[in-house]
Parts: C-alpha cells; structure tokens; sequence
C-alpha cells in the first residue's frame, strides 16, 4: 500500500501532494514501482495536528481518488470521517482506511457496511491532539488486541462482514516508542483476531530516535527509510497482509527477497482481488 497525503501538514510527506496534479503523478509512480494500492488521506494524523473541516477533507481527497481510479488505480482512502469515506466510495475508491477504528465517527461502519467495502480497522484512543496522553498500558499487545476485539464486533454489528475486515495495531498512535516496539516484537500475537493485519511504520518518530545520532537528534525523516525496510521485511516474515510504505519500490524489493527465501513466488494479487482482506 503506497502512502499518498494529500495535507499540508502531514510530517512525512505534508504539502508534497497538496496539488492534484502533483498527487496524481505521485500516486502513478507509486503504483509503477509496484503498489497494489494507494492509500489517499486528507487529514494528517501527525501529534497534535488540528483536524481540517470536512468540506476541506473532501475537496483534498475526492479529484485525487477520481484521477486515479480513472487512470486504473485501486486506491484506499484513509479517513475517520463516514462522509468523506461514502463520498470516496462514490468516487471509486475500494478500501476505506479508518485509522480510528470506528470510534471517531461511528456512522462509518453503516457506510462501509452499505457498500460492501473491504475496512481496516486501525488501534486508536483518541485524536491527535490528545492521544500522547492515552499511551498508557499494562500490557500493549494484549490491550491493543482486546481493544481491536471491541472495534470488529462494532463493525461486525454495523453489518460489515469478516471476510471484509483486517485490523492494524496502529504504530505511534497513543503509543510511545518502547510500545510500538514491543508491538513489533510480538506481532504475531495479532493473529488471535483471525484477522488480516496492516502494518504502518512509515517513518514514524519511533525510528527516527532509534536512529538519532551521538547529539541524540532524532534522524531526519527523509532518512529513516531503511530502517522502515527493515521492519517491513520483519513483518513479512510473520504473515502480516498489507504493509503501508511511503517507498514502495524498496519494499517490493523486501517482499521479493523474503518470498525466495520462504521459496515462494513473488505474484502481485491481481488487480480485482488485490485489496480484499479476504
Ligand atoms: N499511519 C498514518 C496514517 N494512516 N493508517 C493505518 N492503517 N496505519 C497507520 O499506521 C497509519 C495510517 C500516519 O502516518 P503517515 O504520516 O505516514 O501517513
């Protein structure tokens, strides 16, 4: 899954895609160095980012998702909102990438669950602004697998059917660095959930302080790729479904080394098929 923000302030890629233009030559490029699908977002999760209004979520993702599903991309759309996801819907997105899990607006089960949309369901506490707040836990693996529990039976309830649903523990959101760690050093303790799982490092904070040099600044973003690398080859080993990368083309390379070594053949999911958690 490529990640294409199309914000002004998200703190990876914010104001690169802010054009449509610009967004759509990106998200081609994406999908040429060989992602199965985009990930389209209009509202950066980043800490403490205020949220944009609706109207101006819509109008950042939608000419975005239609550009793209004309020129033949499968693409996801990463919203909280039920509005934005049924308008994204409409405008052929396939996926809805809801990294609230159902709890920022609920109403947005009933959509996914009206059009039969496959829904990620991703582990959250609470908005930007607050969520360094809520990074507390006993035991995060198990917390975030029970709290993921509560958000499928939501959207099993709303109607979406499992076969439709894959869950993601949500690196950095409500969580400190030592708790995406240990998230990612018992990943496939996920797999209770019978679920397929999506994995986000994206260049998160996390990696840029495992990286920080001898001043102990944190490494630049632009500059924690291969480290992001690293975790997505890790996750591949333990059997995670879909991995959301800003660089997709070292990725599919990560994936192809991984798929020899298990000696399996390395096939790209066909295009209809390719994003179905199922
Ligand atoms: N992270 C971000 C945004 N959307 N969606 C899912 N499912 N999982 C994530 O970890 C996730 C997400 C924020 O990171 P970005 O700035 O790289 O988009």
């Amino acid at each position: 899954m490529g990640v294409l923000n199309v914000t002004p302030d998200s703190f990876s890629d914010g104001g690169l895609y802010a054009d449509v233009e610009a967004a759509i030559t990106h998200g081609l490029a994406l999908l040429a160095q060989g992602a199965d699908v985009l990930d389209i977002g209009g509202e950066s999760t980043r800490p403490g980012a205020t949220r944009p209004l609706v109207a101006e979520e819509l109008s950042r993702v939608v000419p975005v998702i239609s550009g793209l599903v004309e020129r033949g991309a499968v693409v996801s759309v990463d919203t909280m909102r039920a509005q934005v996801a049924d308008a994204a819907l409409a405008a052929g997105a396939t996926l809805v990438n809801d990294v609230s899990g159902g709890l920022a607006d609920p109403e947005i089960l009933g959509v996914v669950a009206d059009r039969g949309a496959p829904y990620v369901a991703m582990h959250w506490r609470a908005h930007a602004t607050e969520m360094a707040g809520r990074a507390t836990y006993d035991d995060v693996v198990r917390e975030v697998g029970d709290e993921l529990v509560l958000r499928v039976q939501a959207a099993l309830g709303a109607g979406i059917s499992a076969d439709r649903l894959a869950v993601d523990p949500g690196l950095g959101f409500a969580k400190t660095a030592e708790h995406n760690w240990e998230l990612l050093r018992r990943l496939e303790e996920l797999e209770r959930l019978g679920l397929p799982v999506l994995l986000g490092a994206s260049r998160k904070s996390f990696l840029g302080s495992l990286l920080a040099g001898p001043d102990g600044a944190p490494r630049d973003v632009a500059d924690r790729e291969d480290a992001n690398v690293a975790i997505s080859t890790l996750a591949a080993r333990t059997g995670v479904w879909c991995l959301r990368v800003h660089e997709v083309r070292r990725t599919v390379d990560a994936l192809r080394v991984v798929a020899q070594v298990e000696g399996r053949e390395f096939v790209p999911s066909d295009p209809a098929g390719r994003v179905d958690p199922a």
